[in-house]
């Protein structure tokens, strides 16, 4: 077993210099808790930021720095100040943070920042290259390191590599105006299963994969020529038992024991027995919504005036990213609007918001969960928010309210809680009156139900799902390997061709030896490929033909001068020795007539798709529609071609983005049975890479050598990764 590298920007380590020493504190934070049960022991190591810049550190710390983070598993990547810049606070934070929160007016293009987060990401590379083996598995964390996993798999093919996203996956629709789009996602699809919070981000994910790069994806697959990746949705836990445990202690604390914070609370509730404190924690970030929840605030005291000095509203903001411009424009926005509505409602006895900016000790943390009756999260996106499942797991005697907005991830677990929409104010104030109102037995009931779902699926739960997951991908690959054509199995087949006396090869064209095109009239042959086909065709004792879907009459203007071997149209037409196509199959074409409007009425309602019409057949292609859309019209013309084709010995074959209806007693496997009852052949191969090619493989007899071209379901013997290794196959017959 090789050991687990992590890596994430920071490191799970805090780093103090003071006096000429340095010391290294374990951070607290959700990550670095779940990821326990994965970094521990010595076979561990976690990469990342240290937090100090190069210019920060003096020079005769550095060893020590060193020795300070591998006493805990940690090893640092090193970034000067400009390096910061460009990549933390600049393309990671003012382009992929707001676009992926939706933010799209705030997001910055700025070639010279993406070209610094590309830099830095290679760096990050680099120091995992450094200290992985190819047993090892590596975890790569959130939107700061998404090209990580391809510049990893560049240089170590086999090492297993899991990607997981902290924030939201946008949609198609927002994703695509980021100019480096492709480049994004050909950095994520360099691991093996890249995880999200959700199942909505998954879908975003795997929706701009088969748009904007034209991938193959089947349900959370996506197939790659040589790789099959998974996608899937991991929601993120908090470590449930270290804030029921702290509540539970913070209970028995003396009034000498308690802190400040919490005294002045008491105290607060002494005065007002009957008044409810609300609370909300966050990053002072937009995507929280904060300025949002202070004006649905004003909204509430309005809308119901009975409850002046009988709430009060505790915000506590935590300083973040605070030379990005958004965020000092942010801090001034909140702090005139509490400005104003304190100034608006407060009385002589009370002052209806506390705002804190700054971030407060874990201990007045649980101060604030187990002294509030409410806690009002109205984040306008986010990832999955934990604050929330923070606040439940404090409430020990099971009471206390949640309001959660349905923008955060976490909304999707905590169905129990009060869902609402954070731009709607009038149903925000609603709920905070039925919040306010809402009797014990129903807060406890609903938190019951929370509790129990966040105490199972804690953090370290999550991360040792992911891991399982990982470890199942691995497996799942090693378990196809064994039906690869290695080069060991493919000499085999060479002697086995070297002794034969007679050999018959069958070549699919189009996805075999062709790779395709949205216009199909362009993926003619090209200079190399006649070269191979003359070459194949010279060898003794060696009949060679090429198999097709094709019309005849595209393969007579391509290969009949060449006079190379033919069955085409599924195996309608035959030409053989350079002779003009004959039929080899008796076939009917009366059954067009009533067919063609059918598919006419497609083409008529799905833009970009088209009809070819072959002698024997009509094929409807739609590969350059939408996905989606495509995929869709394709299931419809199914069910209405099934139940029109009922009586007529016609069959649908569902290839690659076409459908083409021909007869029944038509198709690759038939027509190549019977070549084969032509000669004597001692040595029969077939390769092809559709579904149409399936038909060969499992109709030619047992002996035949059969192969896949891609990772695809098959009835083949053996597979091959993807068209650019077909070439290279057959070239070895010529040897
Ligand atoms: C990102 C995604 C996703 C906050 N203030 C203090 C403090 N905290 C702690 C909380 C909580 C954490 O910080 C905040 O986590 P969130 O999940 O709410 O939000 P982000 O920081 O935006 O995190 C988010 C998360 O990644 C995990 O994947 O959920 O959607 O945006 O744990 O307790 N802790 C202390 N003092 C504070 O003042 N000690």
């Amino acid at each position: 077993m090789g050991k687990t590298i992590i890596i994430s920007n920071r490191l799970p380590v805090q780093l103090q210099i003071s006096n000429g020493t340095i010391t290294a504190i374990p951070s607290v934070g959700g990550l670095a808790t779940g990821m326990k049960s994965v970094h521990s022991g010595g076979d561990s190591l976690w990469i990342g930021w240290s937090g100090l810049t190069d210019e920060e550190i003096p020079k005769k710390l550095a060893p020590k720095i060193d020795e300070a983070l591998a006493a805990h598993g940690s090893s640092k990547v090193n970034l000067n100040a400009a390096e910061v810049d460009g990549f933390y606070f600049g393309f990671s934070n003012r382009t992929i943070w707001p676009l992926f929160h939706y933010f799209l007016e705030y997001s910055e293009f700025e070639l010279d920042s993406w070209n610094v987060y590309k830099a830095v990401n290679q760096k990050f590379a680099d120091a995992i290259l450094e200290k992985a083996d190819d047993d090892d598995t590596i975890w790569i964390h959130d939107y700061q390191l998404m090209l990580v996993p391809q510049m990893v798999r560049d240089q170590r093919p086999n090492i297993s590599i899991g990607f997981f996203l902290h924030i939201p996956f946008p949609s198609f629709e927002i994703f695509r105006t980021l100019p480096w789009r492709e480049e994004v996602l050909q950095g994520l699809l360099g691991a093996d299963l890249i995880g999200f919070h959700t199942y909505d981000y998954e879908r975003h994910f795997l929706s701009s994969v088969r748009r904007l790069l034209g991938m193959e994806v089947s349900f959370n697959d996506i197939y790659l020529d040589n790789r099959i990746i998974k996608v899937d949705s991991f929601p993120m836990g908090i470590d449930y038992k270290k804030f029921s445990e702290a509540a539970k202690e913070h209970q028995k604390n003396t009034t000498a024991q308690q802190s400040d914070l919490q005294q002045r609370l008491n105290s607060h509730k002494k005065s007002t027995p009957d008044a409810k404190l609300i609370l909300s924690i966050d990053r002072l970030d937009y995507s929280k919504g904060i300025a949002k929840r202070l004006n649905a605030f004003e909204y509430f005291l309005n809308k119901y005036p009975q409850y002046k000095e009988k709430v009060r509203l505790i915000i506590l903001a935590v300083p973040s990213r605070s030379n990005v411009p958004q965020y000092q424009l942010l801090k001034k926005e909140v702090d005139e609007l509490v400005g104003r509505i304190n100034g608006d409602f407060s009385t002589v006895s009370w002052t209806p918001i506390w705002y804190f900016y700054r971030s407060v000790p874990f201990e007045n943390l649980i101060d604030l969960y187990t002294s509030s009756d409410i806690a009002w999260l109205t984040p306008l996106r986010d990832g999955m928010n934990l604050v929330a499942k923070e606040y439940i797991a404090t409430r020990t005697d099971r009471t206390g309210v949640l309001i959660l907005s349905e923008m955060a991830g976490s909304a999707n677990e905590m169905n129990e809680s009060l869902l609402i929409n954070p731009n709607n104010f009038e149903q925000i104030a609603d709920a905070l009156y039925e919040a306010i109102n809402m009797p014990v037995a129903e807060q406890k009931s609903r938190n019951a139900i929370l509790q129990k779902r966040l105490e199972r699926y804690n953090v370290e739960k999550w991360a040792n799902d992911f891991m399982s997951s990982l470890q199942a991908q691995k497996d799942r690959d090693a378990a196809n390997v064994s039906k690869r054509l290695t080069e060991n199995r493919l000499n085999a087949v060479l002697d086995d061709f070297k002794k034969a006396k007679k050999r018959l090869l069958f070549l699919d064209y189009d996805g075999t030896l062709s790779g395709f095109h949205v216009d199909p009239q362009k993926a003619g042959p090209d200079k190399g490929l006649y070269a191979l086909l003359d070459a194949l065709v010279s060898l003794k004792n060696t009949d060679i033909y090429l198999v097709s879907g094709r019309d005849k009459d595209t393969f007579t203007k391509w290969f009949l001068p060449k006079k190379y071997n033919m069955i085409v149209e599924h195996g309608v037409w035959i030409s053989q020795n350079g002779e003009d196509f004959r039929m080899l199959e008796n076939v009917k074409n009366d059954w067009m007539e009533k067919i063609r409007p059918v598919l006419e009425s497609f083409v008529d309602r799905t833009p970009g798709s088209f009809i070819e019409e072959k002698t024997y057949s009509l094929a409807w292609h739609y590969r350059k529609t939408d996905p989606d859309f495509g995929n869709l019209r394709a299931n419809e013309l199914n069910t209405v071609l099934t139940s029109l084709i009922a009586n007529d010995d016609l069959s649908v074959l569902n290839g690659n983005k076409v459908m083409e209806i021909k007869s029944s007693n038509v198709n690759k496997g038939r027509a190549t049975v019977r070549v084969l009852g032509e000669g004597d052949y001692d040595f029969v191969f077939a390769i092809g890479d559709d579904w149409t090619d399936e038909f060969m493989f499992q109709e030619l007899p047992e002996s035949t050598v059969t192969v896949k071209v891609g990772r695809q379901k098959t009835h083949a013997k053996f597979y091959i990764d993807g068209i650019k290794y077909v070439r290279g196959l057959l070239e070895r017959f010529t040897e």
